[in-house]
């Protein structure tokens, strides 16, 4: 058979960038399990993506790879005599309906946790089915990689603009200046923030003679390519923010724009709260000279167009929310909060709260509805921090979690004090995990469901796009179709929601998709403000599912529904040449709807219909953020790292992306690796109050003094895993240093940078 080309998005990042993959599908000899033996040629970028127009990352190219990669689970695993073996799927799902069976009958539904891991947020089958399994199982137990992650940036967007992905993002292609902190999108490739080629987008900024301030401990690559670059001490951006904040507003230069003048709550209070953030009172703790953070500050008012944008190191920090949220007040207050240029809200072409509802007010946003049963710690987003699952599972008492269901989640190499949840987790009655490869967590599973490769699957970044630069729309089909007896991603999840519901092992998951989609159905016919607004469930369901529309199923029927009645559907019928899924197959380079449109009032849905600048739960933190000025100066502080051939906790078992030099490093500046008598190469040993690793130094010039780097996600030598490679490449896992108990107050997010470490030089 001839090479055919298949276009994919890439669901490896937020980037999103368009694959060409070529195929070769030769038949097989009769007999064999498939009909068609598959092959990928090749992988490059799709030059006629709408979006990423060609480029890509070298991991792009290594879904190749990770398709083929022997290690990759084809069947379920069960734990029989303490090892994992390989077995059918009914004896899996047999296993899965006696464990958890048993937990809920001896324990209660309350006595099921679930973790829900990062990959499911690029994945369709997880976005459209992760909910149903989570209704399905009905225990307040859920945690997920967003409290190591985004949940500071989303609680600080709910309370100022009302929901929870109301954030805004740096318009790179269009902005003058950009004032970046704790983010590195040369390796990264960009964060709540969904663009293609970041790296491209920044140096456009340059050439079209604008400027890029990066505020990072360390000397990134973006850092390095940036116009200047202030190496902040760990932990203190919501100090410095708040100082350029007041500083603003102590030159007489707050102002929100006359755009915004109007729907601005608390401009004054703010004015208030930050008197005592001058930047002479926090240079000392923030590291950088009052004088640098005055004239930056003045800066961001004086260019035509400026935006501020804060990641990772501002969100995994001890005052993630206040950061967060202060990121967006100087965004205000300078005069560049949704305008072309600045930061703007995106316009989501499917299944965005901020396109749902009335238009302008809503019922806003609220923490704190239910509390950890252990510690009483308040919910965020309808989860519990993750720092905390490992106390939950370990503590005796009414509601002890005494079962995991983990989906595509490495919580052992992802969250605080791993140690400890090592442990909890072999403590466990009954553990599913749903995941491709048998890890560092998936060994404590009794029962491990394989998703099949991303090539199996059709995709859409539903939930990624909702931070989109420009409003874009991109399906992918299936590159192959699964072998028979297969089940999908989102299957599995759907047979998991029917079991957990009781209906037992031989429930049929497409009887789950049929109650999801007409509960779905009926609740949209039910929203006054939505385009179909009492029209006839049946004939949705009938336009949605019937031969006429490709008798679509499972995800893919859920994602026609969500894009035809977004704001640019076809309304069914109600908008005739808006969007379809039909209509996006006929594109399979993407659909782009253009670039980002000022959205203030309309997007707003807080219960006042303005912007609150000044949420009383922020406030309520300034007196903790005013307490951190007193901060020892002298304190070794370790802060995290990504890198462009890595992905997380994952992706180390393709050899291409590991080999050369080592990743897993200690970076240290030459002054303390002086100090500490350590060279560059040699080992060292890093302790924290919860735990200890031995890292090589990799001395530089690039890092902060008092200030070591070490990525996360490596520690790939334990015992009972499946990973040759990453195993060969094992490094040492963070997460070991970091503290469980170190918690952001307001979003129950993990503190992941600015660790108190101590260092020695350790002996070989
Ligand atoms: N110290 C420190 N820790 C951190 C961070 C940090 O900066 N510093 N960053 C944090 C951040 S931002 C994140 S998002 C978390 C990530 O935390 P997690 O989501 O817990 O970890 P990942 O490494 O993304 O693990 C992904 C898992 O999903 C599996 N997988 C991959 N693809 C699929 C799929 O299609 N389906 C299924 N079912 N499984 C799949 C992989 O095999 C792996 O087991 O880590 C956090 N941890
Ligand atoms: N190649 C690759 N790409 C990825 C991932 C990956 O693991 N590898 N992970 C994906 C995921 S899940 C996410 S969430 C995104 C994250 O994307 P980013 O937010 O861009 O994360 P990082 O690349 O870790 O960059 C964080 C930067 O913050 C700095 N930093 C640490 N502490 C502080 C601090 O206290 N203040 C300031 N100002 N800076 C600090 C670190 O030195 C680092 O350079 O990347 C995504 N893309
Ligand atoms: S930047 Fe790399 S990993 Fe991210 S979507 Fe693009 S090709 Fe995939
Ligand atoms: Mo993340």
């Amino acid at each position: 058979m001839a090479d055919r080309i298949a276009l994919r998005t890439c669901p490896l990042c937020e980037a999103g960038c368009g694959l060409e993959i070529t195929v070769r599908e030769s038949a097989r000899e009769a007999g064999t399990r498939d009909s068609v033996e598959h092959t990928v040629v090749r992988i490059r970028g799709d030059m006629n993506d709408v979006f990423s127009k060609g480029y890509l990352c070298p991991k792009g190219s290594t879904l190749k790879q990770l398709h083929e990669d022997p290690d990759r689970l084809r069947q379920p695993m069960v734990k029989r005599n303490g090892t994992h073996v390989a077995v059918t799927w009914d004896e899996a799902w047999a296993e899965v309906d006696r464990g958890l069976g048993a937990v809920i009958a001896t324990h209660g539904r309350e006595s099921i946790g679930t973790y829900l891991g990062n990959p499911g947020a690029h994945n369709l089958s997880a976005m459209t089915f992760n909910r149903v399994l989570l209704t399905a199982i009905g225990s307040r137990q859920r945690f997920s990689a967003s409290s190591v992650d985004q949940v500071p940036k989303q609680v600080s967007a709910g309370f100022m603009f009302g929901t929870a992905v109301s954030v805004p993002v740096p318009d790179l292609d269009r902005t003058d200046l950009l004032l970046m902190l704790g983010a590195n999108p040369y390796a990264s490739n960009g964060s709540l923030a969904t663009a293609p080629d970041w790296p491209g987008r920044l140096e456009a900024i340059r050439e079209r003679g604008g400027r890029i301030i990066v505020v990072d401990p360390r000397l990134s690559r973006t850092a390095e390519s940036a116009d200047e670059w202030l190496a902040i001490r760990p932990g203190t951006d919501a100090l410095l923010l708040a100082a350029m904040v007041n500083a603003v507003f102590a030159a007489g230069r707050a102002s929100v724009g006359d755009h915004l003048v109007e729907h601005v709550n608390g401009l004054r209070e703010v004015e208030g709260a930050l008197g005592a953030f001058t930047p002479e009172a926090v240079e000392a703790a923030v590291g950088i000279d009052a004088a640098t953070i005055r004239r930056i500050a003045l800066e961001l008012c004086d260019a035509n167009r400026a935006a501020v944008y804060g990641r990772i190191g501002t969100c995994t920090v001890s005052f993630g929310t206040t950061a967060s949220w202060l990121v967006d007040v100087l965004n205000t207050v300078t005069g560049n909060l949704d305008v072309v240029g600045g930061a703007m809200f995106p316009l989501p072409v499917a299944a965005s709260p901020t396109t749902r509802g009335k238009p302008g007010i809503g019922k806003g946003f609220k923490t704190g509805r239910g509390k950890t049963r252990v510690r009483g710690f308040p919910e965020a987003l309808g989860e519990y921090p993750a720092a905390l699952m490992a106390e939950e599972i370990t503590t005796p008492g009414t509601g002890q979690i005494r079962a995991m269901v983990v989906v595509g989640g490495n919580p052992v190499l992802s969250t605080p004090n791993s140690g400890q949840l090592d442990d909890a987790l072999a403590s466990l009655d009954f553990m599913v995990s749903v995941d491709i490869y048998l890890n560092e967590t998936s060994r404590h599973a009794h029962v491990i469901l394989p998703a099949p490769s991303h090539l199996y699957r059709s995709h859409y970044d539903l939930a990624l796009l909702n931070f989109g630069l420009r409003s874009v729309a991109n399906y992918s089909a299936p590159v192959f179709e699964l072998p028979p007896g297969v089940p999908d991603e989102w299957e599995i999840l759907a047979k998991l929601a029917a079991i957990a519901q009781g209906l037992g092992a031989d429930a049929d998951p497409a009887t789950v998709d049929e109650v999801t989609i007409r509960s779905l159905i009926e609740s949209t016919v039910r929203d006054e403000s939505c385009v179909i607004a009492g029209r006839n469930p049946d004939d949705i369901y009938e336009s949605l599912s019937g031969p006429a529309n490709g008798s679509l199923r499972g995800p893919d029927r859920i994602l026609d529904l969500f894009l035809r009645i977004g704001p640019f559907g076809d309304g069914f019928g109600t908008t005739p040449g808006g969007v379809t899924l039909a209509e996006l197959k006929r594109h399979p380079h993407g659909m782009d709807f253009g670039a980002l449109i000022p959205r203030v009032p309309e997007v707003l849905r807080t219960p006042s219909g303005k912007i609150e600048l000044a949420p009383p739960v922020l406030l309520s933190d300034l007196p903790r953020l005013e307490a951190s000025l007193n901060q020892d100066p002298n304190a070794v502080l370790l802060v995290g790292r990504r890198h462009l051939r890595s992905n997380n906790s994952w992706m180390h078992n393709i050899r291409v992306l590991v080999k050369g030099k080592a990743r897993c490093t200690l970076q240290i500046h030459p002054d303390d690796a002086a100090r500490l008598g350590v060279k560059d190469g040699s080992p060292v040993r890093i302790t924290s109050r919860v735990g200890m690793v031995v890292a090589p130094a990799e001395i530089t010039e690039g890092i902060r003094p008092r200030v070591v780097s070490l990525p996360h996600g490596w520690g790939h030598d334990v015992p009972g895993t499946r990973q040759g490679i990453a195993h060969e490449f094992a490094g040492v896992n963070s997460n070991v240093l970091t503290d469980h108990e170190a918690i952001d107050p307001l979003s129950g997010n993990a503190v992941l940078n600015g660790i108190p470490v101590t260092l020695a030089a350790a002996t070989v």
